[in-house]
């Protein structure tokens, strides 16, 4: 088995192996045909996912995108408008799959620096009924809010969105994909954070380390719509039980120790602060993502770090706008943050 330490990959919490224990747990997972529903691992793992976030039920499905797409697609119909952060993950990473396949149109509004959206900006996105309008639907927000610092959502600000979007008629979604980072760095529950969402989408195959799978959690009436979308974009899988039994040990397991990822994140920052060419876009990061900048003049760009690093056996990954995000997670320990902080230091240094 190829031993996934050997190299450092910061590239994402994506790109995390599945640990020993879930490896087991799939070798000897109890399965059947989830197309007709009649996986037990499924299930259970879909009833765990439900429970934990306060929801009357839940929906695997094969990743993050089709989380959100199968939840846009369960509230809105062809033409109705969806309120979204310009830098959220649904309108910049997905594809547009939620025009392509569901004729949903996105009204952005501006992300705040911490991924919030302005409650005025949202009370402004929503339509009053005119002919010339599409019908607002649907709030969108992230949690943690990936392209902003990895920065989590208080239980509070989600609660004055759920209000916002219930005194005008719309529905709430959560895209938590990183919902367990939320959770443990607020210290309060997945549950509390959801409690004011129609739906909710968590990903197991980010920092718990599942190599496949989210879960769509929502009242029971979403989760049937949702489940007949899933049918229909290719999504219903069958023993689909040896990819939720990682998930259950995801769940059961792999979320209180995210708080290490968020600790290791902050000892990393600390190390680079010093660092010659280099800035930090969040100067204390919010969770398991630090974000760092190259100004002009440095020594190396971060392509240019990016390749000599990649000779280190360190991965990492350059984004266009020439910053380089680095993502702790379950394969990163203490002695890889150091290793790629002293390198860091020998690249840049004069
Ligand atoms: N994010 C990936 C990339 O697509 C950018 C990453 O490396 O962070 N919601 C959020 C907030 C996400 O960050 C991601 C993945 C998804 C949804 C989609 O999940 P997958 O990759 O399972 O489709």
């Amino acid at each position: 088995m190829m031993n996934p330490v050997e190299r450092v990959d910061f590239r994402s919490d994506t790109v995390t192996h599945p640990t020993p224990e879930m490896r087991e747990a799939m070798a000897s997972a109890e399965v059947g045909d989830d197309v007709y529903g009649e996986d037990p691992s499924v299930n259970r793992l879909q009833a765990m996912a439900a429970e934990l976030l306060g929801k009357q039920a839940a929906l695997f499905v094969p990743s993050g995108t089709m989380a959100n797409l199968a939840s846009i697609l369960a509230h809105c119909d062809r033409g109705d408008e969806v309120i979204l952060g310009d830098e959220s993950h649904v309108f910049q990473n997905e594809a547009g799959g939620i025009s392509a396949f569901g004729g949903v149109h996105p009204h952005l509004i501006p992300n705040n620096r911490d991924g919030t959206l302005a409650l005025d900006s949202i009370e402004d996105a929503i339509r009053h009924d005119d002919v010339h309008y599409p019908i607002s639907r649907l709030v969108i927000i992230e949690n943690t809010h990936n392209r902003c610092g990895g920065t989590p959502l208080t239980v509070e600000y989600t609660r004055s969105v759920g209000a916002l979007a219930e005194k005008h008629g719309l529905r709430l979604h959560i895209d938590g994909a990183r919902i367990f980072n939320a959770a443990v760095e607020l210290g309060v529950s997945a549950a509390d954070l959801s409690e004011p969402a129609d739906s909710v989408a968590l990903c197991l195959s980010k920092g718990l380390c599942a190599p496949v799978g989210s879960v769509i959690c929502g009242d029971a009436a979403f989760v049937t719509r949702a489940h007949r979308i899933r049918k229909a974009l290719g999504g219903g899988m069958r023993q689909a039980g040896i990819l939720a039994a990682a998930g259950i040990v995801a769940l059961d397991s792999m979320i209180d120790r995210l708080v290490e990822d968020h600790q290791r994140a902050r000892r990393l920052a600390d190390g680079l602060r010093d660092i010659p060419g280099l800035s930090l876009r969040y100067e204390r990061p919010a969770t398991n993502m630090v974000f760092v900048e190259f100004l002009p003049g440095a020594k190396l760009d971060a392509a240019g770090v990016m390749e000599a690093m990649r000779k280190e056996g360190i991965i990492l990954r350059a984004s266009g706008d020439g910053s380089i995000r680095l993502v702790l997670h379950y394969w990163i320990d203490d002695a890889a943050v150091e290793r790629l902080i002293s390198n860091l230091k020998r690249l840049m240094g004069r």
